[in-house]
């Protein structure tokens, strides 16, 4: 099949084209006959564009195809961009050339914005529900904010790595690790890049890795999945305060980019994205039960803070906030105690619209500390000695956090449930498409 290339998206077919003759593809959205006149609507990743066909003027070939078109025909037009005062973009292609590469059944679900589909069957059909703007929208915005997220780490001296997936040992607790029969012996599939991205701080410094985090937790909620990305860094010579400073650089680089490329999108969809101010309002995990309480909700010290209690601090505190110093007991062993009190941690987590959007902290550097808070956690030291032993050779004081790509994404568009944000998501009863 020859077809011409595509020259412009629909988005770059504007007034200042006049006379020129462009090609672009994509498909059919729909269809107007009135008689004398055809419009066809084209839509391609970017946008939409109003092909107008005329008797008399539009060639044989292309005006008799027009009435064979059907919604989501795959097409490529060549044609003559118009400037008018009356199309929708005021501007419209006069076409010289209409090629029908692949034709479209009726679709399994509506896509024009006249039937609302409920997600579970929106995501049985997830393919076809991108080709739905507002749908395929999420996943325009989700690639600026990784450019966003690379962006301010490589300013900030990170590198980007990568880490196995398939590993031996538990980093975030046993409970939740999906095995993978491993040739003859039983791996994992890693909950996160943890001692990794630690280890690599001996050596390279600041890394960083967005990759996905497998967790086999049972939970069914609106903000877990048992597949994620995570963005993860770890800075050498560092501690929590430090990364949280890069934690908020990286918050604001990305709104910021996000309002400017999509801030008229964002506005029709009602979408108002607020840049914070620097620096994010930190408050104790004390000071946290304290708001609670007073707010009604009783946290035992040594709790976790549960969603609910998250969405009244975030009521109270509006913006972006840190929740800082967790009970040490609270967090993962490598997480370092407080010097003045081993109590407490040098921990945080990033709360954003009730959300946890990422955790962190500073880590235990010194093998022997380390040691002894894997044994509190009732952790055999004898399945970690190939991460002990970089202890050994000058490992730095480090920090770091990670963050869940998927949770920034829900809490940017102001998305209730986090399958919308993720092209397919895996939970519990969902392992497909
Ligand atoms: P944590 O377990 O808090 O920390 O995970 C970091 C961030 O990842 C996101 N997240 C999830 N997103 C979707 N579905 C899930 N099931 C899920 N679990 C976690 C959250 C969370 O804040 N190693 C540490 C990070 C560090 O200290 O560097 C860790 O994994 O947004």
């Amino acid at each position: 099949m020859s077809f011409p290339r595509k020259t412009h998206w629909t988005r770059e077919v504007t007034a200042e084209l006049d006379g020129k003759e462009v090609t672009v593809a994509g498909w059919v959205w729909e269809v107007r006959d009135l008689g004398g006149v055809k419009f066809i609507v084209i839509r391609d990743r970017e946008g939409f564009i109003q092909v107008t066909a005329k008797k008399g003027v539009t060639p044989d070939p292309v005006w008799n195809i027009i009435p064979t078109l059907g919604k989501e025909d795959a097409v490529v037009v060549k044609g003559v961009v118009k400037a008018s005062r009356i199309a929708r973009a005021g501007v419209e292609i006069y076409p010289e050339e209409l090629h029908v590469v692949a034709k479209s059944k009726p679709l399994p679900l509506d896509i024009w914005g006249n039937v609302e589909t409920d997600l579970d069957t929106r995501l049985t059909y997830r393919s076809i529900d991108l080709k739905r703007p507002e749908n395929s929208f999420i996943f325009r915005v989700e690639s600026e904010v990784l450019r966003g997220i690379r962006e301010t780490l490589y300013n900030h001296g990170f590198i980007e790595v990568f880490t196995p997936k398939i590993i031996v040992t538990s980093t975030e607790g046993g409970a939740e690790l999906f095995t993978v029969q491993y040739f003859e012996r039983i791996a994992y599939l890693a909950q996160s890049p943890q001692l990794y991205k630690e280890e690599l701080t001996a050596s390279l410094e600041r890394v960083f890795e967005i990759a996905p985090a497998y967790r086999a937790e049972k939970h069914n909620t609106n903000y877990h999945l048992n597949e994620f990305i995570s963005v993860d860094i770890e800075e050498a010579f560092a501690n929590y305060m430090d990364v949280m400073g890069i934690l908020e650089d990286v918050i604001v680089n990305v709104y910021d980019r996000v309002n400017k490329y999509f801030g008229g999108e964002l506005r029709k969809n009602n979408i108002e994205v607020r840049i914070p101010k620097k620096p994010f309002k930190k408050i104790t995990y004390d000071e946290a039960l304290d708001i609670l309480e007073k707010r009604g909700l009783k946290v035992n010290w040594g709790d976790d803070v549960p969603k609910a209690g998250m969405e009244i601090l975030s009521e109270e505190i509006g913006e972006p906030f840190f929740i800082i110093h967790f009970p040490t007991d609270l967090r993962a062993f490598y997480t370092k105690p407080l010097d003045q009190d081993p109590k407490i941690s040098e921990s945080f987590d990033l709360v954003i619209n009730g959300l946890e959007i990422a955790s962190g902290s500073s880590r235990i550097h010194e093998k022997e500390m380390l040691i002894e808070a894997l044994r509190k956690r009732g952790l055999n030291p004898d399945n970690f000695a190939s991460h002990l032993m970089v202890y050994d050779y000058g490992m730095p004081p480090h920090a770091g956090w990670g963050m869940g790509l998927y949770r920034l994404m829900m809490v940017l568009l102001k998305r209730e449930n986090i399958r919308e944000v993720v092209l397919y998501p895996r939970d519990r009863f969902r392992i497909e498409p």
